[in-house]
Parts: C-alpha cells; structure tokens; sequence
C-alpha cells in the first residue's frame, strides 16, 4: 500500500535527476514518487498546474522548478526571473493548499540573502536588507516563498517550509556558456578550448568566493528534510568549504588535463564577492554527514559532461 506520494516539480533539471539518482538506491516502499518536466504542465499556468494535482493527488511535494541560471542570465532579465518564478511559487503552494498535500519543500539560494550583511549568513537573516542587485529579481521572488509559507501555517496550519543550497553543480546541470552556472560554464570552456587549442577563459577576477555542494549531496539532504525536518523556517545546505572562482577554475583545468593558455576577462561582471552561509543549524540535525570532496565531484562531473556532450543543455 503506497503511503507517500512525491510531486517533484523540475525533476528534469539539475537538483532533480540527483534526487532521482540518490533513490535509485535509497526509496522506502511506502514511497512513490513522480518527476515532472515542463512537457508534464506548464507551471506557469494556474490551469495546467491545477491538472496536474487533480491527475496524481500527491501527498507530498518537493518544489524544485523555477526560472534558473547563473550570474549574467540574471543580470539581463531580472523582470522576468522576478514573474515567473512569483507564478510558479503561487500556483504550487496555492494548489499543494487545495489539495490537502501534508508537506512542501521548496527551494531557496544563498544567493539571495542581503547583500551588505555579516557573516557567516544564518537562516534568521533572510529579510535584513536588499539582495544583490545582479538578480534581485530572482532574490525577492524566492523570499517570497519563505513569507508565503509562514501565511499558509498561520492562517492554515500547512506545513510548507523550504532548504536554501548554496551553488549546485553535477551531472544533467545546464551546460550552456551564456545561461549556465560558473562550474558548468566553465567545464564547457574547457572542453571547447582544448578542442580547438585555443586558451581557456575565466570571466571576471577569479576573486569571488563561492560553495559549492554537489548535486549528489544536496539530493540526499533534500530527500532527509522531506521525510524529517519538521520547522517552517528554511535551513541552509550548504558545505563548510569556500573557494574561490580562480581555484575551482584551475581543479576543472586539472580534471581536464588542459595544458593550453589561460585568460581572465576582467571586463566581466564578478557579481556578489562572497555570501558565505553558515550550516550549523543542518550539522546540529546531522552532525555526521559527509559531503563529497569538490575535487572528487568535478571529476566525476567532467566525465558526464564528456560522456553526455552531444545531448546534454549546453
Ligand atoms: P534547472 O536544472 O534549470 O531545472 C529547472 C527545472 O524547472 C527543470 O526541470 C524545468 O523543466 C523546470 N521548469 C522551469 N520552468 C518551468 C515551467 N514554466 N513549468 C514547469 N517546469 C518548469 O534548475 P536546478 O539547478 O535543478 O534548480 C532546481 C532548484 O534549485 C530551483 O528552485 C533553483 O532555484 C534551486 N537552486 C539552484 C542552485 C544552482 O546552483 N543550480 C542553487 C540554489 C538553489 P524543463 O526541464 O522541462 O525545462
Ligand atoms: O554561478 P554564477 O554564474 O552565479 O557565478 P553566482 C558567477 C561568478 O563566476 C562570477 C565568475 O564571479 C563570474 O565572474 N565566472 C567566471 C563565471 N567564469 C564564468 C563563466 O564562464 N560563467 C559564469 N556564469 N560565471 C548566482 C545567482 O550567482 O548563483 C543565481 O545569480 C543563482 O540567482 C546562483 O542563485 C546559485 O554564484 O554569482
């Protein structure tokens, strides 16, 4: 008898296949659990959204989907991450109420945090000020998960909460140079570099600070608060490692064995330095989880992209 069922929503994505790849080997019996892409509903819609809760009357949902991309697909369509991530945020947790879904998680990021700030970041900071203005628009669209969750438990008891990553990267992420994220951008750029013998380019500095957790990691965590975190309030998963843009550059460069030249095009934007997030609130719940060695996690990425080149998103 199935007990528990999942509505991933952006199960296609990045986040999503890692959790699909984690249950390969860790789905309880009583568990069953549905990937949905954006060919399933658009969510968008209120309509398409509505039918797909009417279609699977899931009991749970983890709420992955959204307008994603890195620090310049941001910077040139800030309107557009701020509506339609607002859309998909409301028709979501406005459905997950209409039909009785027992628990939502969904998903915030580091980097939306206040931009002049102390650190290291805690969850109770969330709402102390502006976020960086290169994606304030995706920034307020997910604050407004967490001020929407806490009316959904005040006015109706529901228990929505959320997790805030910091940056994600792994297999099936989204390759493509000018949309992407920093890792993948940058395995990209390796790999077309060492093809054509041309030098590999960094954009920016190479001074910002990041965390990165892998895809692997962050699916095995999400799958933890789903079945057991219990608080409203959102939790940080994010590693206790920082690098910088310049060193996780040079560890991809090493997975690839590149040995042509490299550029820094300091022209290009670096966005926020740091937003350096504490994860003592996940190690007081898990003290013992282990996280995945970065060198470890790009090498394994690299030889998916490699793999995967001709049909993954680039
Ligand atoms: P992703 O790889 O870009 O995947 C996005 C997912 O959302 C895809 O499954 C996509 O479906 C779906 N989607 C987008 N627009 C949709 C629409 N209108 N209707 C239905 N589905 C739609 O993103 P990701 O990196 O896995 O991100 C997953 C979650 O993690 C997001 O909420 C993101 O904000 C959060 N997050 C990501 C990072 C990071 O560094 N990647 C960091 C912190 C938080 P299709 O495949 O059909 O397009
Ligand atoms: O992952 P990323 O694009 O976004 O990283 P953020 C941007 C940083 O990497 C900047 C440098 O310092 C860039 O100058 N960089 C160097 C590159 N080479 C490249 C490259 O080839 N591609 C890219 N993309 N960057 C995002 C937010 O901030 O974090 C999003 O804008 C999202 O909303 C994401 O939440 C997790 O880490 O700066």
């Amino acid at each position: 008898m199935v007990k528990e069922v999942t509505l991933v929503t952006g199960g296609s994505g990045l986040v999503g296949k890692g959790i699909e790849k984690i249950l390969e080997t860790d789905s309880l019996p009583d568990e069953e659990w549905i990937f949905l892409s954006s060919k399933d509903a658009n969510l968008l819609s209120e309509s398409e959204t509505e039918a797909v809760f009417e279609k699977y009357r899931p009991t749970r949902v983890l709420h992955l989907a959204a307008q994603v991309g890195g620090l310049f697909a941001n910077m040139k369509a800030n309107c557009d991450f701020l509506r339609n991530n607002m859309k998909m945020n409301d028709n979501i947790l406005a459905m997950s109420h209409k039909y009785n879904v027992k628990k939502v998680v969904s998903c915030l990021s580091t980097c939306i945090f206040p931009d002049k700030t102390t650190y290291p970041i805690d969850e109770t900071m969330l709402h102390n000020g502006p976020p960086h203005d290169s994606n304030f628009g995706y920034s307020y669209a997910k604050r407004m998960i967490d001020v929407i969750n806490r009316g959904y438990y005040e006015q109706y008891g529901c228990q929505f909460t959320s997790v805030i990553p910091c940056n994600v990267f792994g297999p099936h992420d989204n390759f493509n140079i000018q949309q992407g994220h920093v890792i993948p951008g940058l395995m990209h750029k390796a790999y077309k570099a060492q093809q054509d013998g041309t030098a590999f380019q960094i954009w920016g500095t190479g001074a910002p600070l990041r965390q990165f957790i892998y895809s692997l990691d962050l699916a095995r965590l999400f799958i933890w608060v789903l079945r057991e975190y219990q608080e409203i309030e959102p939790i940080i998963l994010a590693t206790e490692e920082e690098i910088s843009i310049k060193d996780v550059a040079f560890k991809i460069l090493e997975a690839f064995e590149f040995k042509g030249g490299v550029e820094f095009l300091t022209d290009k934007a670096d966005g926020q330095f740091k937003k350096t997030a504490s994860n003592t609130k996940l190690r007081k719940y898990l003290p013992e989880f282990k996280f995945t060695p970065i060198d470890v996690a790009i090498k394994e990425t690299v030889e998916w992209f490699k793999a995967n080149h001709e049909t993954c998103r680039k």
